[in-house]
């Protein structure tokens, strides 16, 4: 309150030095009565307005701190706390910034950012904190997809709106909206690739290595699953599955692990994000296996950022299954939503895109519904997160 009182005593104050040092009220420009007008809602747009009739700054400020008592709205900026998983990809780094620079103080919005650092109990206790500041909002991306109700129930109790982004909770529902992917369908797209591909290539038996996502987490759940119910229809041998953690450090590890007990016996490699997969080849570097399109192992990844993308390009990583980060500007929708009182969608999808070199594009479906691939061009890297 006293934070959003005090924003908007500045940008008046601000308007009637200008006029106070003018000398004339046609001389506010339009720009510096905007944050104002912008951040509030129509009919509480008269403390900015009433700006040019006064004659000082004091008065200027006390007209401010009354219309805002009065009206109680007080103002303007949204406090948010956002809960974020950590750091530990291409993928985090820009779902962050674009939270960061969706809920700018520009846009006005107060955002506490907390970077969880993939720590389930750190997570909860962010949220016990924004509960403690009294956030207008809290953003929650969970670290796994469980133990929830508790913490939102106290969410709840509080009053205060969760909107829950990218991974899933799967066991409570008491957060207003969900925005993110569909991992299954990612992982099924994998697959049914897979699947198509190998048919064209003449290729008879999978064997396949997974390196999966930190355990528990809804992408990992998903992922797995999706490709999991393709392996088992196809009869496909699933050499083993160990987490990589999303992490470039982790997939390097499993793989160097997978290369020594499972020499020469795999031909397929699946990362579960593009991390993982820069750690995989690095360990398959050493180990002289050779993948990617024309040789022997065929490397699948997820997420596609950009630098998955230029892998894709340079011939390495054979197809790469899209995550959308950039959730932020959905969230803030529904954040405006709520602000006038009306009902958001409960779950909302990102758009997505699988993409490969042309010569490992190929025709699948998902259940039934045909899919369409995107060739890896220098202009859909340069356009990508
Ligand atoms: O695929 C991975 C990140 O939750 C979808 O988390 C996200 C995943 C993403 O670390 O790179």
């Amino acid at each position: 309150m006293k934070k959003k009182l005090l924003s908007t005593i500045l940008s008046v104050t601000m308007a009637a030095a200008l006029l106070a040092g003018c000398g004339s009220s046609a001389a506010a420009p339009a720009e510096t009565a905007a944050p104002a007008e912008e951040a509030a809602p129509a009919e509480e747009a008269a403390p900015a307005e009433e700006a040019e009739v006064v004659e000082d700054v004091e008065e200027a400020a006390e007209a401010v701190e009354e219309a805002a008592a009065d009206s109680g709205a007080a103002g303007d900026v949204i406090t948010v706390g956002f809960a974020q998983v950590g750091h530990e990809s291409d993928w985090r780094t820009a779902s962050t910034k674009s939270c960061q620079d969706v809920f700018s103080a520009e846009n006005g919005y107060d955002l506490s950012f907390v970077d969880c650092d993939n720590d389930e109990a750190a997570q909860k206790e962010a949220v016990r904190s924004f509960i403690e500041q009294g956030v207008d909002y809290i953003i929650i991306d969970p670290i796994i997809a469980t133990g929830w109700d508790t913490v939102l129930t106290e969410c709840e109790d509080a009053g205060i709106p969760v909107i829950v982004i990218d991974r899933t909770i799967d066991d409570s529902d008491k957060y207003v909206s969900w925005v993110g992917s569909n991992f299954k369908t990612e992982g099924l797209a994998a697959g049914e690739w897979l699947k198509a591909y190998a048919e064209k290539q003449g290729i008879k038996e999978i064997n396949a290595l997974v390196i999966s996502g930190s355990t528990g987490a809804s992408a990992q759940i998903g992922r797995s699953e999706g490709f999991q119910e393709v392996a088992d229809r196809e009869g496909w041998t699933i050499l083993d599955e160990q987490t990589g953690d999303f992490t470039k450090a982790g997939g390097q590890e499993v793989m160097e692990s997978y290369c020594k007990s499972y020499e020469g016996k795999f031909n397929v490699v699946v990362c579960q994000n593009d991390n993982e997969a820069f750690g995989a080849m690095t360990a398959m570097d050493n180990a002289g296996v050779a993948y990617g399109p024309g040789n022997d192992v065929i490397l699948i990844s997820f997420d596609a950022c950009t630098a998955g993308l230029e892998d894709v390009k340079a011939g390495k990583i054979s197809a790469d299954f899209e995550c959308n980060p950039l959730a932020a500007p959905f969230v803030e929708q529904v954040i405006q939503q709520l602000q006038k009182g009306e009902t958001p969608e409960k779950e909302v999808y990102m758009e997505e895109h699988w993409y490969a070199l042309p010569d490992q594009i190929v025709d699948f479906s998902i259940d039934g519904e045909a899919q369409t691939m995107t060739e890896v061009t220098d202009d859909v890297i340069a356009a990508q997160y």
